[in-house]
């Protein structure tokens, strides 16, 4: 495939705990780009008691989507941050609204779109453990912390989210269902979708880097 732009901008998308944020973090490692997550960012509004953390705490907690007027020009001040680099994006966009909104300020050159079946999402989330400040994230018997409740870097607490609870997490995977899911379509449509299927991330990641290498020698 050609890539529009030398800085390439790429999207992940999947399912709630599908493993946006553990791809992402080895697509950073690996290919040196900026990863920005909407959802960490929104936690660390909310960790920090900012107005914004402050109106959206309640939409995190219960597993609703963010209004996508505050969604928008908060993820489009974002990006301006690192518009010079190469990104990736994950957790936006998340309705059709914020991919065309997105797409008028800066259009994506690639689209990955993580698929795991949800009765194994439904059973990562319960071992879930995130350390707030830097975003890493842990699982039971996947990627076990080295100290258990404790961040391997730093040493400090990990949380578990509220939103992991069970009735949160049931209403994270009928939203993805009925709104996000058209958002796949968009990308689709666009020709610049690729899917990656599988029950683990390591089933995934070798299939990720295949299609990622030659795209970003590419940009080189
Ligand atoms: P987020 O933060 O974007 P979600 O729900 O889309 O939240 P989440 O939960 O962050 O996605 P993920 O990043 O897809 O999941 O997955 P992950 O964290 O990497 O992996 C999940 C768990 O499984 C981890 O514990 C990991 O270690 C483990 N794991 C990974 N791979 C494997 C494996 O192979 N095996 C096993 N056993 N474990 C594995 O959004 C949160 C909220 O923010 C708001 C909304 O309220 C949203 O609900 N929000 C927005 N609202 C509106 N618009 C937007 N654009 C918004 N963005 C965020
Ligand atoms: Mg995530």
């Amino acid at each position: 495939m050609t890539v529009r732009a030398k800085i390439l901008k790429a999207l992940i998308l999947g399912a709630p705990a599908s493993g946006k944020g553990t791809i992402s973090s080895r697509i950073v490692k690996k290919y040196n780009v900026e990863h920005v997550s909407s959802g960490d960012k929104l936690r660390d509004h909310i960790e920090k008691q900012t107005d914004l953390g402050k109106e959206v705490k309640r939409y995190l907690n219960e597993g609703k989507l963010v209004p996508d007027d505050v969604m928008i020009k908060f993820m489009i001040t974002e990006l301006k941050k690192v518009e010079n680099k190469p990104w990736l994006l994950d957790g936006f966009p998340r309705t059709v609204a914020q991919a065309d909104a997105l797409w008028k300020i800066q259009p994506v050159d690639v689209v990955l779109n993580l698929v795991v079946p949800f009765d194994v999402i439904i059973d990562r989330v319960k071992n879930r453990w995130v350390h707030l400040p830097s975003g890493r994230v842990y699982n039971i018997g996947f990627n076990t912390p080295k100290v258990m409740g404790k961040d391997d870097v730093t040493g400090e607490d990990l949380i578990q989210r509220p939103d992991d609870k069970p009735e949160a997490v049931r209403k994270r995977l009928e939203i993805y269902e009925n709104i996000t899911r058209p958002v796949i379509n968009y990308y689709k449509e666009r020709g610049i979708l690729k899917e990656f299927e599988g029950k683990t991330s390591d089933e995934i990641w070798p299939k990720v880097t295949v299609y990622l290498d030659p795209i970003f020698k590419n940009t080189q």
